[in-house]
Protein backbone atom coordinates (compact mmCIF):
# COMPACT_ATOMS: atom_id res chain seq x y z
CA UNK A 1 0.00 0.00 0.00
CA UNK A 2 1.42 3.10 -0.99
CA UNK A 3 1.11 5.71 2.07
CA UNK A 4 0.86 9.31 1.06
CA UNK A 5 3.63 11.55 3.42
CA UNK A 6 2.45 13.50 5.87
CA UNK A 7 4.72 16.58 7.23
CA UNK A 8 3.22 17.92 10.26
CA UNK A 9 4.22 21.45 11.35
CA UNK A 10 3.05 21.42 15.32
CA UNK A 11 3.69 25.10 16.41
CA UNK A 12 2.96 24.89 20.02
CA UNK A 13 2.32 27.92 22.20
CA UNK A 14 4.26 30.52 19.41
CA UNK A 15 3.33 33.14 17.17
CA UNK A 16 0.38 35.27 17.05
CA UNK A 17 -1.93 35.30 14.54
CA UNK A 18 0.25 38.34 12.38
CA UNK A 19 2.76 36.03 12.78
CA UNK A 20 0.75 32.75 12.09
CA UNK A 21 -0.18 34.16 8.60
CA UNK A 22 2.92 35.70 7.45
CA UNK A 23 4.12 31.87 8.20
CA UNK A 24 1.47 30.63 6.07
CA UNK A 25 1.94 32.80 3.17
CA UNK A 26 5.60 32.75 3.33
CA UNK A 27 5.46 28.99 3.13
CA UNK A 28 3.33 28.64 0.33
CA UNK A 29 5.59 30.95 -1.56
CA UNK A 30 8.56 28.80 -0.68
CA UNK A 31 6.70 25.57 -1.75
CA UNK A 32 5.68 26.85 -5.06
CA UNK A 33 6.04 24.27 -7.38
CA UNK A 34 7.20 21.84 -4.40
CA UNK A 35 5.37 17.90 -4.51
CA UNK A 36 2.84 18.84 -1.60
CA UNK A 37 1.08 20.76 -5.11
CA UNK A 38 0.58 17.35 -6.68
CA UNK A 39 -0.55 15.54 -3.87
CA UNK A 40 2.75 13.31 -3.31
CA UNK A 41 3.19 14.92 0.28
CA UNK A 42 0.56 16.31 2.54
CA UNK A 43 1.54 19.18 4.83
CA UNK A 44 -0.35 20.26 7.82
CA UNK A 45 -0.27 23.28 10.24
CA UNK A 46 -1.68 22.81 13.32
CA UNK A 47 -1.81 26.41 15.24
CA UNK A 48 -3.08 27.25 18.60
CA UNK A 49 -6.42 27.51 18.87
CA UNK A 50 -6.46 31.49 18.48
CA UNK A 51 -4.90 31.40 15.03
CA UNK A 52 -7.02 28.37 13.55
CA UNK A 53 -9.67 31.38 12.24
CA UNK A 54 -7.03 33.14 10.48
CA UNK A 55 -4.74 30.58 9.00
CA UNK A 56 -7.64 29.13 7.63
CA UNK A 57 -9.26 31.96 5.66
CA UNK A 58 -6.06 32.37 4.26
CA UNK A 59 -5.86 29.02 2.88
CA UNK A 60 -9.11 28.95 1.42
CA UNK A 61 -8.79 32.42 0.01
CA UNK A 62 -5.66 31.98 -1.34
CA UNK A 63 -6.07 28.25 -2.38
CA UNK A 64 -2.95 26.76 -0.47
CA UNK A 65 -3.30 23.06 0.14
CA UNK A 66 -2.33 22.89 3.39
CA UNK A 67 -4.14 20.32 5.78
CA UNK A 68 -5.67 22.27 8.95
CA UNK A 69 -4.70 21.04 12.15
CA UNK A 70 -5.52 21.90 15.98
CA UNK A 71 -2.94 20.66 18.97
CA UNK A 72 -6.06 19.35 21.43
CA UNK A 73 -9.65 18.85 21.94
CA UNK A 74 -12.07 18.65 24.82
CA UNK A 75 -13.22 14.97 25.79
CA UNK A 76 -17.08 16.67 25.69
CA UNK A 77 -18.70 17.88 23.28
CA UNK A 78 -20.87 20.75 24.92
CA UNK A 79 -21.14 22.75 27.96
CA UNK A 80 -20.34 24.11 30.94
CA UNK A 81 -16.41 23.14 30.60
CA UNK A 82 -15.01 26.51 30.85
CA UNK A 83 -11.97 27.10 28.71
CA UNK A 84 -12.33 24.17 27.22
CA UNK A 85 -12.45 23.92 22.96
CA UNK A 86 -14.57 20.97 21.23
CA UNK A 87 -14.19 19.05 18.60
CA UNK A 88 -17.57 20.45 16.86
CA UNK A 89 -15.91 24.07 17.35
CA UNK A 90 -12.80 22.51 15.43
CA UNK A 91 -14.71 21.02 12.44
CA UNK A 92 -17.04 24.37 12.21
CA UNK A 93 -13.49 26.01 11.42
CA UNK A 94 -12.89 23.83 8.62
CA UNK A 95 -9.92 21.87 11.21
CA UNK A 96 -9.48 18.12 9.83
CA UNK A 97 -6.58 17.01 12.02
CA UNK A 98 -5.79 17.27 15.92
CA UNK A 99 -2.58 16.10 17.67
CA UNK A 100 -4.04 14.00 20.78
CA UNK A 101 -1.46 12.75 23.50
CA UNK A 102 1.33 15.01 22.92
CA UNK A 103 4.05 14.29 25.40
CA UNK A 104 3.61 18.45 26.40
CA UNK A 105 -0.13 17.71 27.64
CA UNK A 106 0.80 13.88 29.38
CA UNK A 107 3.63 15.53 31.35
CA UNK A 108 2.45 19.00 32.21
CA UNK A 109 -1.66 18.80 31.77
CA UNK A 110 -1.73 15.46 33.41
CA UNK A 111 -3.37 13.68 30.41
CA UNK A 112 -3.81 9.99 31.27
CA UNK A 113 -4.02 7.39 28.77
CA UNK A 114 -7.87 7.56 29.73
CA UNK A 115 -7.76 10.84 29.13
CA UNK A 116 -6.61 10.38 25.28
CA UNK A 117 -8.50 7.90 24.24
CA UNK A 118 -11.57 10.22 25.49
CA UNK A 119 -9.82 12.50 23.08
CA UNK A 120 -9.46 10.01 20.49
CA UNK A 121 -13.36 9.31 20.82
CA UNK A 122 -14.35 13.00 20.44
CA UNK A 123 -12.06 13.85 17.57
CA UNK A 124 -13.86 10.58 15.54
CA UNK A 125 -17.49 11.99 16.45
CA UNK A 126 -16.43 15.28 14.77
CA UNK A 127 -14.96 13.45 12.09
CA UNK A 128 -11.52 14.87 13.06
CA UNK A 129 -8.81 12.75 12.04
CA UNK A 130 -6.55 12.30 15.65
CA UNK A 131 -2.65 12.13 15.57
CA UNK A 132 -2.28 10.24 18.78
CA UNK A 133 1.31 11.04 19.84
CA UNK A 134 3.24 7.88 22.16
CA UNK A 135 6.58 8.34 23.12
CA UNK A 136 8.68 6.42 25.99
CA UNK A 137 10.80 9.10 28.15
CA UNK A 138 14.76 8.88 28.45
CA UNK A 139 13.59 6.68 32.03
CA UNK A 140 11.10 4.37 30.30
CA UNK A 141 13.95 4.08 27.50
CA UNK A 142 16.17 2.49 30.15
CA UNK A 143 13.99 0.23 32.69
CA UNK A 144 11.62 -1.15 29.51
CA UNK A 145 13.51 -0.37 25.84
CA UNK A 146 11.79 1.71 23.13
CA UNK A 147 8.70 0.40 22.71
CA UNK A 148 7.51 -0.82 25.53
CA UNK A 149 5.60 2.61 26.46
CA UNK A 150 4.68 3.73 22.98
CA UNK A 151 2.60 0.35 22.62
CA UNK A 152 1.16 0.37 25.39
CA UNK A 153 0.17 4.16 25.13
CA UNK A 154 -1.21 3.37 21.31
CA UNK A 155 -3.12 0.15 22.61
CA UNK A 156 -5.16 2.07 24.85
CA UNK A 157 -5.61 5.04 22.93
CA UNK A 158 -7.10 3.05 20.28
CA UNK A 159 -9.29 0.81 22.23
CA UNK A 160 -12.65 1.16 21.15
CA UNK A 161 -11.19 2.83 17.63
CA UNK A 162 -13.31 1.46 14.66
CA UNK A 163 -11.38 -0.37 11.80
CA UNK A 164 -12.47 2.20 8.78
CA UNK A 165 -11.53 5.07 10.92
CA UNK A 166 -8.62 7.13 10.19
CA UNK A 167 -5.75 8.29 12.20
CA UNK A 168 -2.40 8.72 12.34
CA UNK A 169 0.00 7.84 14.93
CA UNK A 170 3.33 10.41 15.76
CA UNK A 171 5.95 8.07 17.61
CA UNK A 172 7.99 11.09 19.55
CA UNK A 173 10.64 9.96 22.04
CA UNK A 174 10.13 12.48 24.68
CA UNK A 175 14.23 12.17 25.37
CA UNK A 176 14.38 13.75 21.77
CA UNK A 177 12.10 16.36 21.77
CA UNK A 178 12.89 19.85 21.49
CA UNK A 179 16.44 18.68 23.00
CA UNK A 180 18.28 18.52 19.23
CA UNK A 181 18.95 15.22 20.11
CA UNK A 182 16.96 13.42 17.27
CA UNK A 183 16.55 9.28 17.47
CA UNK A 184 18.46 7.54 14.61
CA UNK A 185 16.47 6.55 11.77
CA UNK A 186 17.12 2.78 12.87
CA UNK A 187 15.47 3.15 16.35
CA UNK A 188 12.58 5.54 14.89
CA UNK A 189 12.31 2.11 12.05
CA UNK A 190 12.14 -0.12 15.22
CA UNK A 191 9.26 1.14 16.82
CA UNK A 192 6.93 2.38 14.04
CA UNK A 193 7.47 -1.01 12.67
CA UNK A 194 5.87 -1.78 16.13
CA UNK A 195 3.32 0.54 16.15
CA UNK A 196 1.64 -0.81 12.64
CA UNK A 197 2.27 -4.32 14.38
CA UNK A 198 -0.06 -2.70 17.18
CA UNK A 199 -2.46 -1.51 14.53
CA UNK A 200 -2.40 -4.73 12.38
CA UNK A 201 -3.41 -6.70 15.60
CA UNK A 202 -6.03 -4.19 16.56
CA UNK A 203 -7.65 -2.89 13.64
CA UNK A 204 -6.48 -5.37 11.10
CA UNK A 205 -4.11 -5.36 8.10
CA UNK A 206 -5.80 -3.46 6.09
CA UNK A 207 -5.87 -0.69 8.26
CA UNK A 208 -2.13 -1.38 9.29
CA UNK A 209 -1.31 -0.68 5.72
CA UNK A 210 -3.31 2.13 5.13
CA UNK A 211 -2.56 4.17 8.27
CA UNK A 212 0.27 6.80 8.55
CA UNK A 213 3.09 6.72 11.29
CA UNK A 214 4.96 9.74 11.46
CA UNK A 215 8.17 10.04 13.68
CA UNK A 216 8.75 13.25 16.20
CA UNK A 217 11.45 14.63 17.80
CA UNK A 218 13.98 17.70 16.56
CA UNK A 219 13.17 16.42 12.90
CA UNK A 220 14.79 19.16 10.79
CA UNK A 221 16.02 19.43 6.65
CA UNK A 222 19.21 18.18 7.93
CA UNK A 223 18.02 14.32 8.94
CA UNK A 224 14.46 14.47 7.43
CA UNK A 225 15.32 11.99 3.96
CA UNK A 226 17.14 9.91 6.52
CA UNK A 227 13.91 9.09 8.24
CA UNK A 228 12.04 9.06 5.22
CA UNK A 229 14.17 6.41 3.79
CA UNK A 230 12.62 4.00 6.20
CA UNK A 231 9.72 2.31 5.54
CA UNK A 232 7.82 2.37 8.59
CA UNK A 233 8.36 6.10 8.75
CA UNK A 234 5.26 7.94 6.40
CA UNK A 235 6.28 11.22 7.78
CA UNK A 236 6.79 13.79 10.40
CA UNK A 237 5.83 15.50 13.61
CA UNK A 238 7.90 18.82 13.34
CA UNK A 239 7.84 21.21 16.24
CA UNK A 240 10.78 23.56 16.72
CA UNK A 241 11.62 23.65 13.11
CA UNK A 242 8.20 24.12 12.02
CA UNK A 243 8.05 27.93 12.33
CA UNK A 244 11.47 28.53 10.47
CA UNK A 245 9.99 29.20 6.78
CA UNK A 246 13.18 27.87 4.83
CA UNK A 247 13.92 25.13 7.51
CA UNK A 248 9.80 23.99 7.07
CA UNK A 249 9.97 24.19 3.38
CA UNK A 250 13.10 22.45 3.15
CA UNK A 251 11.53 19.63 4.98
CA UNK A 252 8.64 19.23 2.85
CA UNK A 253 11.28 19.35 0.16
CA UNK A 254 12.76 16.01 1.69
CA UNK A 255 14.30 14.21 -1.02
CA UNK A 256 14.87 10.25 -0.20
C1 LIG B 1 8.04 17.00 19.33
C2 LIG B 1 8.23 17.86 18.16
C3 LIG B 1 6.91 18.24 17.56
P1 LIG B 1 10.48 19.29 18.13
O1 LIG B 1 7.30 17.66 20.33
O2 LIG B 1 5.76 17.62 18.08
O3 LIG B 1 8.93 19.02 18.55
O4 LIG B 1 10.52 19.07 16.65
O5 LIG B 1 10.71 20.74 18.49
O6 LIG B 1 11.33 18.34 18.87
Amino acid sequence: TKRTPLIAGNWKMNLDHLQAVALVQKLHWALKDAKHEDGSVEVAVFPPFTDLRSVQTLLDADKIAFTLGAQDLSTHDEGAYTGEISGAFLKKLAVSQVIIGHSERREYHAETDEVVAAKVQAALRHELVPVICVGETSEDLEKHGASAVPVAQLEKAIAGVPADAEIVVAYEPVWAIGSGQAATPQQAQEVCAKLREVLADRLGADTAARTRVLYGGSVKAANIASFMREPDVDGALVGGASIKVDEFASIIRFEK
